[in-house]
């Protein structure tokens, strides 16, 4: 256990990291207000008496403590967290063998204490960072307890007709009938098109629901066209995910158009979500497999649009708002021009530090239009889905749609819809003077911690740190 030990001078060190950018804590001076690195360093030499057992869950707590009392509950609630996860990823760390009995009951109290103050401070954090109800939890909720909306019925192929591999000529026809279309969803890929007399539709590939990482990923989408391919409808979402868990095929010997129905040929190659790990070093696992099927999709399934809001019931689906209220969160602004339809939008917050971190995950931020939120323009396919706490998002006008889910929310959407990797900003505090704040991230395999200033009105931004697992 000789290893360990070394560990709590870097823990340390992580320690003042998270709580050095917030000189209230040292320079608060008052009685009871000791010098957090002192108090670390002491605490160290307290559990050094353990004899090198890893005791980064204790160093986390008496963090989280200090965190606590200087009144700051979201990193008291961050720190609490990780003494917990430590302690439950390593559940005897003050129990080694011939340990005096005094030190075996001080590490008993030690973990009840951890878990009491992780209740404690996680209730803190939430009443202090959600003044007021959160109408998106409710409409998150109410989403993800509804039945799937458009369950399509799986049908074996007609008899005579097997699976077939489409033709260079039948690769390159949908090519060029899908040219003429003026808008499509994120960088998509062309699956398959098809032309009956004047209708015809084309089945695209696009991480726009669905984020793509170096896992195969995206969802299926359907342009459809009343005059031979020269205009295209708007991009339907299909809520069909790939390998979640059907692979739509390229060719098929069944026509796609029957009557208001399209018939997609499509085989089962169901990804077996405990095989994905981050870096993707393990191979992805198939667990499931079948050719020789089709789905019936009815187009009035995929048009639906209940509340007029722009976002078809499929959409609203999958980003979790409301299909049948225009306005989810009842800003103001219907869900498809609302670039947060999970957060009441509310004017002069100071959002600029949490612009910065939403840019890593690759998300702009646009101006206040000058006739008010009602001009905001209606956005295209494109959602990014962020793990956050909402209330900090309500200032902010990206520049896309976000979705804020919360990780409990996070967890029960990718249960429903199969695993997706946001953004997660696990911790997003400013100081007392609302002139510095703090943030932790992390997205897929990778995460960092960020500082930021703010002087003269100008919000500059440090990084403290990155990792790349
Ligand atoms: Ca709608
Ligand atoms: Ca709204």
């Amino acid at each position: 256990m000789t290893g360990s030990g070394r560990r709590y001078p870097i823990f340390l060190l992580f320690v003042s990291f998270v709580l050095q950018p917030f000189p209230a804590l040292p320079e608060s001076g008052g009685a009871g207000a000791a010098p957090i690195l002192d108090t670390c360093k002491a605490a160290n030499t307290f559990l050094a008496v353990t004899d090198g057992q890893d005791a980064t869950s204790a160093v986390a707590d008496i963090a989280a403590g200090m965190a606590e009392r200087e009144g700051y509950p979201a990193i008291a609630a961050y720190l609490a967290r990780r003494a917990a996860l430590q302690l439950a990823a390593d559940p005897a760390p003050w129990q080694p063998a011939g340990l005096p009995a005094p030190l075996l009951a001080q590490g008993r109290r030690l973990a009840t204490r951890i878990a009491a103050r992780r209740q404690e401070t996680e209730k803190a954090a939430r009443a202090g960072a959600a003044p007021g109800t959160d109408p998106g939890a409710a409409v998150v909720a109410r989403s993800l307890g509804a039945p799937r909306f458009a369950p399509f019925a799986e049908h074996p192929l007609p008899a005579g007709l097997s699976p077939v591999e489409p033709t260079a000529a039948q690769k390159a026809a949908g090519q060029a009938l899908l040219a003429t279309a003026r808008r499509l969803p994120g960088e998509p890929e062309l699956v398959r098109a098809e032309r009956q007399g004047l209708r015809a539709a084309a089945l695209v590939l696009s991480p726009d629901y669905d984020p793509g990482t170096e896992i195969s990923s995206g969802g299926y989408w359907v342009l459809l066209s009343e005059d031979g391919g020269r205009t295209w409808s708007a991009p339907l979402y299909t809520g069909l995910r790939i390998h979640t868990p059907y692979v739509v095929r390229a060719a098929s010997a069944l026509p796609l158009f029957a009557g208001d129905h399209l018939q997609v040929e499509v085989e089962v190659r169901e990804l077996d979500p405990a095989s994905i790990s981050f870096p993707p070093v393990r191979e992805i696992r198939v667990k499931r497999q079948a050719r020789g099927l089709y789905l019936d999709l009815r187009l009035a399934d995929l048009t639906r649009d209940t509340d007029g809001d722009g976002l078809t019931d499929l959409a609203e689906e999958r980003l979790l708002t409301d299909p049948r209220r225009p306005d989810s969160d009842g800003d103001g602004i219907p869900d498809g021009r609302d670039p947060l339809p999970l957060v009441p939008w509310r004017a002069g917050q100071p959002a600029m530090p949490l612009s910065a971190l939403l840019a890593i995950g690759a998300v702009g931020k646009q101006a206040l239009p000058a006739g008010g939120l009602q001009h905001l323009p209606a956005l295209d396919g494109e959602a990014r889905f962020v793990q956050g706490d909402r209330a900090l998002f309500a200032g902010l006008l990206p520049d896309r749609r976000v979705i804020v889910l919360t990780p409990a929310e996070q967890a029960a959407a990718a249960a429903r819809f199969g695993p997706f990797f946001p953004l997660e900003i696990t911790l997003f505090v400013r100081d007392r003077s609302g002139h510095r704040a703090f943030a932790v991230w992390s997205i897929t395999w990778r995460g960092g911690k960020l500082r930021f200033e703010e002087r003269g009105g100008v919000w500059r931004e440090v990084s403290v740190g990155e990792w790349i697992s």
